[in-house]
């Protein structure tokens, strides 16, 4: 078995948690490589594009963390094998990860000009996008996005509506995914009840 290595934030969210929280379910051993906000400036050093994850594999240092996301889903059978079934998967995870640079684009501002650009990614693009989600969970059947069972779309979408919820977004409604794609909440919920999930968060909250 190769050594891994993931390099991200100590989060409990982002961009790396889909591929932790992955590799936690399928009981893959890895480095999970946590740093701080303060460190970030020196980390990013030591990446190619100054930004996380980064996925070492048997040395090999690996970004882009959709890809990283799939490697993991490749891993541990957290990745539809039928092409069809993988296309929907992937479509999923390159919808998140679009409105997530949306959102991105917006950390750097503050007062007003925050205020304004979230309100108008709540207006516009957070609440298109959580509707097309919301949409294509009942398209294929209510409960997952692809395969007809827990996929890496599902821990994407799980972290990106877990985000959402959590009040640490300035400007983004608590409400918002309760409003406008509801069934995103159900989806959360049934996520996050899964045995080797709950256990994953329980042994963070002591
Ligand atoms: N396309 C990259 C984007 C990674 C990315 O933007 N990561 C953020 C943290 S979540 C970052 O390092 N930002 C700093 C920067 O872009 O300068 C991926 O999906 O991994």
């Amino acid at each position: 078995m190769s050594q891994l290595k993931l390099t991200y934030f100590d989060i409990h969210g982002g961009r790396a948690e889909p591929a932790r929280l992955a590799l936690h379910i399928g009981g893959i051993a890895f480095e999970d490589s946590r740093f701080g906000f303060a460190d970030f400036a020196e980390v990013r050093k030591s990446t190619p594009f100054g930004q996380v994850p980064t996925l070492d594999v048997d040395g090999v240092q690996v970004t882009q963390s959709d890809a990283i996301t799939r490697y993991a889903g490749k891993l541990t059978g957290l990745y539809p094998a039928d092409p069809f079934q993988a296309l929907l998967c992937d479509e999923v995870l390159a919808a998140v990860e679009d409105v997530t640079i949306k959102l991105g684009a917006t950390f750097g501002l503050a007062g007003d000009a925050l205020k304004d650009a979230r309100a108008a990614l709540v207006a516009g693009p957070i609440t298109t996008y959580l509707r097309w989600l919301q949409s294509q969970l009942q398209a294929h059947g209510g409960q997952y996005f692809a395969d007809n069972r827990l996929t890496v779309a599902d821990l994407k979408v799980f972290v990106y509506v877990r985000g959402l919820n959590s009040g640490r977004l300035d400007h983004v409604p608590t409400d918002l995914v309760a409003q406008v794609a509801p069934q995103l909440n159900a989806h959360l919920q049934m996520v996050a009840q899964t045995p080797a999930i709950a256990q994953y968060y329980a042994q963070f909250a002591a």
